[in-house]
């Protein structure tokens, strides 16, 4: 098929490793192309338009957005560079051409920049190189662009992908140049770069309309919007049309509204053919990877196959001793309802029933991305608990064990090289390469994703806060011997009350607490983590007897320290297996699987019996 060439369209996704500046260029890119009306007030990057992406700063999901440029329409699409979303970056590359590959000039090539710079060249797109923030003082260009050249090299880039133009760029004012000399001041090298080496589609426009969905979308007016690129065809609102599920199942509807993407809105069209990005209403039982096609057809399309998920947390109704009382959703069909909706959106996300009704496997890549789920969750009035993430093994051929490994870049100062090799070590961490830098060490390692189950916490705590890392997933490996867990353990209370000063201050005396005076708590909550490695049942509602009144120390007046407040993430690192975390609109509580005390030490006297 010849095709036409629609030289009046370009598609590309930005795609980096987390903090690179993709959504920052987007801005500037949206605001030089005269999106935006003249001193019209737009938020910083903002793309990241959902309340987690504004409050966390990162990208949590990929997003569409369009600019003109010389009589060019350039459709982008924005994707997040944490590691745990690349699933998002997986289901919008078949909407584009070619990407925008960002790497921070001073950072260099980080793990995601590999994972997504293979996907891209797997679906043989075009790639051009955007080495952002050159205003960087450690900012080391040259150097940066010797990496990448491995980069590409090493994952068996095309020739006519090795050939990628280089663009030096300073994202955050909008600048882009040809190269380090060039005096440019905005980012028309860029955008000219992009209608020059991006190849326009090429198309059939006459035969019968098909595309592929790669977003889904909501709007309180028309309901639920399928977005995706037109692969074949032309659509028109009205049209009926077959959306074809993956195993050829078919449904019959009718376009009902039809938008393209200017700016970062939506637009009204009548009219839409093969090569733009458009989105659709008429179609509410609509998931990623579906054909919407005319009724000619009757084969799907094919859609990227999205890694499979590494790690999994069950989901489970709360049943706590305060259950029930914050949440607005506290039942299992309304869990179950809502966690199977999710899988609409979130196509590196799976859901399964388990042995129990009322307890749900919930698997994606890692812990920030079911972090943000359950973030999500309880802030729409959810109430649940969850149990501690464990990672998915698998079988080899011959039946042996397999387990995700992850490739992990850490850059810390010399002085904690040794730490950081020790504490992974550890975990079952290799070493694979280590390279000085300007003032910190670059060490690389592949550990099991079990390994770092946990790990952030005490990694900061090793490094005094200043270390940085990063990690992706590397393969399935052989088994690689049994981890400990936790060094510490928990401060769990035995009574059911409010939380006394008087009682806490005791308990401060053997760890750090979680709570402070007032706070309810129950019988196998836990409210601290213990100085030793064992559990330790405290009584956190103790009141002194009124007669010692004024005895007690040496003054009367109770001193705590400051309670450690954990955050969602930092509860979840916490767990062990025989925890839980429960969750609701306003509080996380961690506490112990059986809560009553004798129970719990019987059950563990069992199990170590066993072993
Ligand atoms: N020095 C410098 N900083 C920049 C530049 N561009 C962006 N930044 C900063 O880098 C940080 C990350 O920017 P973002 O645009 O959110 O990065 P991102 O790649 O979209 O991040 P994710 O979507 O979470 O992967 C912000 O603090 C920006 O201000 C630049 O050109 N120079
Ligand atoms: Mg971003």
């Amino acid at each position: 098929m010849p095709g036409i060439v629609r030289s009046d369209i370009r598609n590309i996704a930005i795609i980096a490793h987390v903090d690179h500046g993709k959504t920052t260029l987007v801005d500037h890119m949206l605001r030089q192309s005269g999106t935006f009306r003249e001193n019209q007030v737009v938020a910083e990057r903002v793309m990241d338009s959902n309340d987690l992406e504004k409050e966390r700063g990162i990208t949590i999901m990929a997003k569409n957005a369009s600019v003109h440029w010389r009589d060019t329409k350039i459709n982008i699409v924005d994707t997040p560079g944490h590691s745990d979303f690349g699933g998002e970056v997986e289901r919008v590359l078949s909407m584009v051409d070619g990407v925008l590959l960002l790497v921070d000039a001073a950072e260099g090539p980080l793990p995601q920049t590999r994972f997504v710079l293979r996907k891209a060249l797997e679906m043989s797109l075009i790639p051009i190189v955007v080495i952002n923030k050159i205003d960087r003082q450690d900012a080391r260009p040259a150097e940066v662009l010797d990496e990448i050249l491995d980069l590409f090299i090493g994952l068996g880039a095309s020739y006519e992908q090795l050939d990628f133009p280089v663009i030096y760029a300073i994202g955050k004012l909008g600048i882009a140049r040809t190269s380090l000399e060039d005096k440019s001041e905005n980012l028309e090298p860029l955008l000219d770069s992009i209608l020059k080496h991006i190849p326009a589609p090429t198309v059939e426009t006459e035969e019968p309309f098909a595309m592929v969905i790669s977003a889904l979308d909501w709007s309180d007016y028309v309901g639920r919007i399928a977005v995706g690129r037109i692969t074949i065809g032309t659509a028109k609102v009205g049209d009926f049309v077959n959306l074809i599920k993956p195993d050829g199942a078919k449904e019959n509807a009718r376009i009902t509204k039809m938008y393209v993407y200017e700016g970062i809105a939506r637009v009204e069209t009548e009219t839409a053919s093969a090569g733009d990005v458009i989105a659709l209403s008429g179609f509410e039982n609509v998931y990623i990877g579906e054909t919407i096609a005319n009724s000619a057809r009757t084969e799907p399309l094919s859609y990227v196959n999205i890694e499979e998920p590494t790690i999994a947390m069950y989901f489970m109704v709360n049943t706590s001793p305060l259950a029930g009382r914050e949440g607005k959703f506290v039942t299992t069909p309304k869990l179950r309802d809502r966690l199977y909706r999710e899988l609409r959106n979130n196509v590196s996300l799976r859901v399964e029933d388990s042995d129990s009704p009322d307890v749900f496997k919930v698997s994606g890549r890692g812990e920030l991305q079911l972090a943000i789920l359950i973030e999500t969750m309880r802030r729409e009035g959810f109430e649940f608990a969850v149990s501690r993430p464990e990672v998915l093994f698998r079988r080899s051929e011959d039946g042996s064990l397999l387990e995700p490994i992850e490739h992990v870049t850490v850059d810390v100062r010399e002085n904690y090289v040794g730490t950081v090799i020790e504490i992974l070590g550890r975990r079952k961490g290799e070493m694979t390469a280590m390279n000085p830098g300007l003032d910190s060490v670059r060490c690389e390692f592949t550990v099991p994703a079990r390994g770092l189950i946990g790990f952030r916490t005490e990694f900061l705590t090793s490094t005094r806060g200043e270390g940085i890392i990063h990690h992706t997933f590397d393969s399935y490996q052989p088994y690689k011997g049994p981890i400990s867990g936790r060094s510490r353990g928990a401060l769990v209370s035995m009574e059911t009350g409010p939380a006394t000063g008087y009682a806490l201050e005791m308990i401060q005396e053997r760890g750090v607490l979680f709570i402070e005076p007032g706070v309810s708590v129950y019988e196998g909550m836990i409210i601290g983590e213990n100085a030793r490695e064992d559990d330790l049942s405290v009584n956190a509602t103790r009141t002194k007897h009124l007669t010692n009144m004024r005895s007690s120390g040496s003054d009367g007046i109770i001193r705590l320290e400051a309670p450690r407040r954990l955050s969602l993430e930092q509860c979840i690192e916490f767990l062990e297996d025989d925890e839980l975390l429960e969750v609701t609109p306003e509080n996380v509580r961690l506490r112990k699987k059986i809560l009553d005390t004798t129970m719990r030490q019987r059950a563990k006297k069992r199990e170590a019996a066993t072993l």
